[in-house]
């Protein structure tokens, strides 16, 4: 049995613990052994084998023995008993946003609420309304929450399929006979979540590559096998399509099954205009004479008479016709981003010390980065009171006396209090070099407090950088609400730039604000929000990606400037903290 399910059933039996009201401390037992098993970097029937289990911290002796049952019989008389007497409905239940077990406990037992079906026929019952502890606001919360669900079942985050995705078409592009492989679809667009995995394959015989897709140690179960399309599921779930293409259809093809469906519906329609029917095979002449051939996505475009138009821009919101009138922007690049802001350490909820993010922001060839750890507010992530802040500068110190090539900058990601104001006294935040300012708490709040609360942190002179505007959890938590107008004008006013996350399950600012912001001529800084080593590269990984389908430039990113310009025009620090300016003291 592998890790991931057994962190599954330990979340489980939380989940079945809180349901039954038990013990608060009994389910915290079971959700640290959960995080004690993920986090592990052997697998527990190895620890088993080698009798070493007891030495994982974390674990206590009862839920060992559970262990060893689970791992030897590959069940649990412990959780079946729990799980006797409950609907396996009632557990959809607690997926919903806003439906933690207590409320899912009541509408179970006080509704008979059975189903994610039932559940929203009671709220538009208004039955869940009247329910003690609810009222109407809980109860459209639930519906929202219930909407949120439905959108999102069946998709998975970019960053888990991509991975798995290359994996597989690494493994195909090693067939004999393969002249080339493309991850296509929703992937290729840069989508932030995806449906399925999409892989297109130019190979004369498709046999070869079926089979080898299908032998392949991923995959789970085969859904369909046809003589050019074949669907599997992958172990994790996922669903991967492969299409084998002749070569010479390859251009067109990758056209289409890149997509989205409304770009193609378009460009069939230019097509057609000028004379050409377009599908995945060909572009072919109406009047008959031969299809030219095409090598190419670029040629294909050029015979429509239109500039390439990048997979990230392909949704089909006006990139057509700026592609016909050569008005599409250059869009931002890797080797664009000069260095990168919004880094955590170990001194609030980063599993890095200073030392070891900057030595990744060295290895990664950046010109800058800027430590950011949380401020005091974030008790659950051991913000920094001002003291610890001015402890952690000596590290800094360190890291920047071990790395000349670097600039390090010092600053933090402070809370945005409820009112607007910033979670650490001026004196403070001035002493730094640079302040990231976040929402954390009352992400919810009514949209009127939250533009005053947004315009007031942006407004701060210290503030450099409003860090994840939007606070959305992908596939979990939906976005705040405020108006985004007043919001930028005051970021504009006072040179704050607007982040765009690269943590894979924020991506915020997200690409449809990314274009008003530059419609605002307010500059975006493309940050990792890197908790670990192994994150510092989400910015160019994933943040960029974000950025681009927003249709953002060098020139919008701000953190594309070099370090010397980076510090004095936007930070508007008097010198770079860089080593030379403090080799000379
Ligand atoms: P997803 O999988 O929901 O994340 O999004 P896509 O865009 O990958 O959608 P998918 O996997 O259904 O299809 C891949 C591409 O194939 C899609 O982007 C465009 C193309 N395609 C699929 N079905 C149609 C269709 O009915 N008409 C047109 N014009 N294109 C289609
Ligand atoms: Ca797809
Ligand atoms: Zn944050």
């Amino acid at each position: 049995m592998d890790n991931k399910t057994i962190e599954a059933t330990l979340l489980e039996i939380a989940r079945t613990l809180e349901l039954k009201g038990e013990n608060p401390f009994k389910v915290r037992a079971y959700e640290n052994a959960a995080r004690a098993v993920a986090s592990l970097e052997e697998d527990v029937a190895t620890l088993i084998r080698e009798e070493r289990l007891k030495h994982i911290p974390g674990i206590g002796a009862s839920i060992r023995e559970k262990l060893l049952e689970l791992c030897g019989t590959g069940q649990l008389a412990y959780l079946e008993e729990l799980r006797a007497g409950i609907p396996a409905g009632v557990f959809d239940l607690m997926k919903v946003q806003g439906m933690g077990p207590k409320k899912t406990k009541a509408v179970w037992e006080l509704l008979g609420v059975t189903s994610l079906e039932e559940l929203e026929k009671a709220c538009r019952d208004d039955r869940v309304a009247h329910l003690k502890g609810f009222g109407k606001k809980t109860q459209d919360k639930i519906l929202s929450g219930l909407a949120l669900l439905a959108r999102t079942r069946d998709r998975v985050l970019r960053a888990e399929a991509l991975p798995q995705a290359r994996r597989l078409a690494d493994a195909l592009a090693a067939v004999e006979g393969v002249e080339r492989v493309e991850v296509a679809g929703s992937l290729r667009r840069g989508r932030e979540t995806v449906r399925d995995v999409d892989i297109l394959v130019a190979c004369p015989k498709a046999e070869p590559v079926m089979e080898a897709f299908v032998a392949h140690e991923d995959v789970a179960d085969v859904i369909a096998r046809g003589p050019t399309k074949t669907s599997v599921h992958v172990h994790s779930g996922l669903q991967v399509d492969v299409r084998v293409v002749p070569p010479e259809s390859f251009a067109c093809a990758l056209a289409y099954f890149t997509g989205s469906k409304e770009f193609n519906v378009h460009l069939r329609q230019l097509a057609l205009d000028q004379g050409f029917t377009l599908n995945e095979y060909s572009l072919r002449p109406l009047d008959g004479t031969p299809a030219p051939a095409l090598a190419t996505e670029a040629e294909l475009f050029g015979k429509l008479g239109l500039a390439y138009v990048e997979p990230e821009l392909r949704e089909n919101t006006g990139e057509v016709d700026a592609a016909r009138a050569g008005t599409l922007p250059t869009l931002v690049e890797p080797g664009d981003i000069a260095g990168v802001l919004h880094v955590h350490t170990t001194w609030s909820d980063g599993v890095g010390s200073v030392a070891d993010m900057v030595e990744e922001a060295a290895r990664l060839g950046y010109g800058y980065v800027g430590i950011s750890d949380h401020s005091q507010a974030a008790r659950y992530a051991n913000g920094l009171s001002p003291e610890r802040l001015r402890a952690q500068r000596e590290e800094v110190e360190a890291a920047r006396a071990a790395h000349p090539g670097l600039v390090v900058l010092h600053g933090v990601e402070c809370d945005i209090l409820s009112d607007g104001a910033l979670d650490l006294p001026d004196d403070c935040l001035a002493e730094l070099d640079f302040v990231i300012a976040s929402v954390h708490t009352e992400l919810g709040m009514d949209r009127d407090r939250m533009t005053a609360r947004l315009v007031r942190a942006v407004s701060h002179p210290l503030v450099r950088v409003l860090g994840h505007p939007l606070g959305r959890r992908l596939l979990e938590r939906e976005s705040s609400q405020f108006d985004w107008e007043p919001v930028l004008e005051a970021a504009g006013h006072n040179g704050v730039a607007i982040e765009v996350n690269g943590q894979p399950q924020r991506l915020d600012a997200d690409w449809i604000h990314i274009r008003r912001i530059r419609a605002r001529g307010v500059k975006l800084c493309i940050n990792p929000d890197a908790h670990a080593p192994g994150t510092l590269d989400d910015a160019r990984r994933h943040a960029l990606v974000e950025a681009r389908r927003g249709w953002a430039s060098r020139d919008d990113v701000v953190n594309s400037l070099p370090a010397d310009r980076f510090v004095s025009e936007f930070l508007r620090r008097q010198a770079a903290p860089a080593r030379p300016a403090r080799a000379r003291r």
